[in-house]
Formats: structure tokens, sequence, C-alpha cells
């Protein structure tokens, strides 16, 4: 079961890393981890573990935020019509993508930053994204709005990205020109 204690935080350098990718077929650890990172986001969801575990409510998770040098990561969380999603993919690419940008207008945090820090990244509206999941198989994925920007914030993690790199450091939530925020 991974917990708070297996998480890493800003400064590590793992988060500053190109991670490497899975090798194919996946193997019966990979896939365990794979279960245990879906796993961990449900439970940091479900308020009654979210407190016992002193965990904050998670959308999605890299491998490397757990101390993993894997292209994995998961993704679960309801999208802006309230139906759920819920994704592990490993060794993923975006394929394409739309010229449109969007935004979250409350900006984004992240799981591994201790202070509430936050700002607003502009991100690609639609993403269309491939990747092994558990079982295995390559998938084609199509995501838009919040679901696409979470992808997108945890491709980043597994290219040793963070959110902050984006922000305006002036000011955190100053809406970016011409963007429709999701
Ligand atoms: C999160 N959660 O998990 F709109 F029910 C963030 C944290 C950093 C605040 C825990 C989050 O945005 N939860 C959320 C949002 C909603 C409705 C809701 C719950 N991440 C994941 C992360 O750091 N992964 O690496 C940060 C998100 C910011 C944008 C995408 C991921
Ligand atoms: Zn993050």
């Amino acid at each position: 079961m991974i917990t708070k204690k297996d998480l890493i935080y800003d400064g590590h350098p793992l988060l500053r890393t190109v991670v490497s990718e899975v090798e194919l077929p996946l193997t019966d650890e990979d896939k365990d981890i794979m279960g245990q990172m879906i796993e961990f986001l449900k439970k940091s969801q479900d308020p009654k573990m979210a407190k016992k575990y002193k965990l904050r409510e998670g959308v999605g998770l890299a491998a490397p935020q757990i101390g993993l040098n894997k292209r994995i990561f998961a993704v679960y969380a309801e999208d802006e019509s309230g139906r759920q999603h819920e994704y592990v993919l490993a060794n993923p690419k975006i394929v394409s993508h739309s010229e449109d940008l969007t935004y979250l207008p409350n900006g984004e945090g992240c799981l591994s930053i201790k202070q509430d820090i936050i700002g607003i990244v502009p991100r690609y509206k639609r993403i269309k994204i491939i990747g092994y999941n558990i079982n295995g198989e390559l998938v084609e994925i199509k995501a838009k709005g919040f679901i696409g920007i979470i992808f997108q914030h945890e491709i980043d993690h597994l290219n040793g990205k963070m959110f902050y790199d984006y922000i305006n450091k002036d000011n955190p939530l100053m809406p970016p020109i011409g963007v429709e925020p999701i």
C-alpha cells in the first residue's frame, strides 16, 4: 500500500529527472505498482481514509512522486459533467493536441509541494494520448478539459517538469490572455 511516507517532495532530484520507460511486457511488479497508484488516489478521495492517512484529495499521481524512476501515472477524477475517469498508463505519449489552450481558473497545486503554492498554467484544451494499461494493452485516450489538464500535469512529472515552472511569478493567478478557462 502506498502511504504518505512514500511521497517525495519538491527538492528531490527525481522530480527533476526525465524518468525511464518501463520495459514491455509489463512485469507483475509494475502491474502491482499501477494498481497501488490508483488505489492511493481512491483512498485519498475517501473522507475516512484520507483522514486516517492524512492525505490530500489527489486526482493524479506520477511514479516519480513515490520515488520510482518509471514512466507510469494514474488519474482518478470526475470531469466537468460529473463522469468518473480512471486511468493508469505506462509509457504514455501525447500523440496530438489542439491548438487551443485552457486552464484551471483556480490554478494548479501539486501533491509533491508541501506549502500550498498554486498558480495558473496554460494547457492544451484537448489531447490524444497513447500508453499501456494495467493489462499491458496499448490504448488510445482522448481527454479534454480538467481530465486533459491532469494528464498533462502528470506527463510533466515524467519529464522532470513542475507546474510552477510555467506560472506568472509576479501574479500566479493572472489569467492568460486569449485563453478560455475550463
Ligand atoms: C492533485 N488535487 O491531486 F477540481 F474533487 C490536487 C492537489 C495537489 C490539490 C491534491 C486536486 O486538484 N483535487 C481536486 C480538484 C477538483 C475537484 C476535486 C479534487 N494534483 C495531483 C498532482 O499533484 N499530481 O502530480 C494536482 C492537480 C492540479 C492540476 C492537475 C493535477
Ligand atoms: Zn503534481
